[in-house]
């Protein structure tokens, strides 16, 4: 089981108390799509996404980075529990959505560089370590059912 100090869970809380789900929620799912064009297939019945421009004025592109950024909160208050806080969504991901668990991955380091664009220097060494922890525990989390 993965150990959270203290102080991780504290740079992880306050850092998130700050972020603004459905801006960042929506940039990294239209910016996962524009640098990993590969995972645009999983998308392809949200309307207009033939370009870098129209996946970041997409609606629905918005709007569902909004939903699985939430959902990424969730492990936030559940971090000594994020196995079954994602269990039934892993199932999901497996078998109806077949999305491959690297895709979590990828997702994961496309946060952490939007996070970093927007608190700067806010975003220190330490806290993205704590993220970087994160984003690996969601993405195993999300990944289990696959095994
Ligand atoms: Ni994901 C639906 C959470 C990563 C493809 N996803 C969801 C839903 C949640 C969710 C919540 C809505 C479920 C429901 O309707 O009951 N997804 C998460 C989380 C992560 C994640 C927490 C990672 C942090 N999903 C990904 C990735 C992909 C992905 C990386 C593919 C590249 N997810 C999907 C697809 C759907 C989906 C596809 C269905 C979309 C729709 O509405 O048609």
């Amino acid at each position: 089981m993965v150990h959270w100090t203290g102080d991780e869970k504290k740079l992880i809380t306050s850092l998130w108390a700050k972020v603004n789900v459905a801006e960042i929620g929506g940039e990294c799912l239209a910016y996962l799509m524009i640098v990993y064009p590969r995972t645009q297939r999983f998308f392809g019945h949200f309307g207009n996404i033939s370009s870098a421009d129209s996946i970041l004025a997409n609606a629905r592109v918005k709007e569902h980075g909004k939903k699985v950024l939430t959902s990424f909160g969730d492990a936030i208050k559940n971090l000594d529990n994020t196995k079954e806080t994602f269990a039934k969504l892993s199932v999901l991901h497996r078998e109806k959505l077949r999305a491959d668990p690297e895709n979590f991955k990828l997702l994961g380091d496309i946060l952490i560089t939007r996070l970093a664009a927007h608190f700067g220097k806010e975003f220190t060494p330490e806290v993205q370590g704590s993220f970087h922890k994160l984003v690996v525990v969601v993405s195993h989390a999300l990944g289990r059912q696959y095994h």
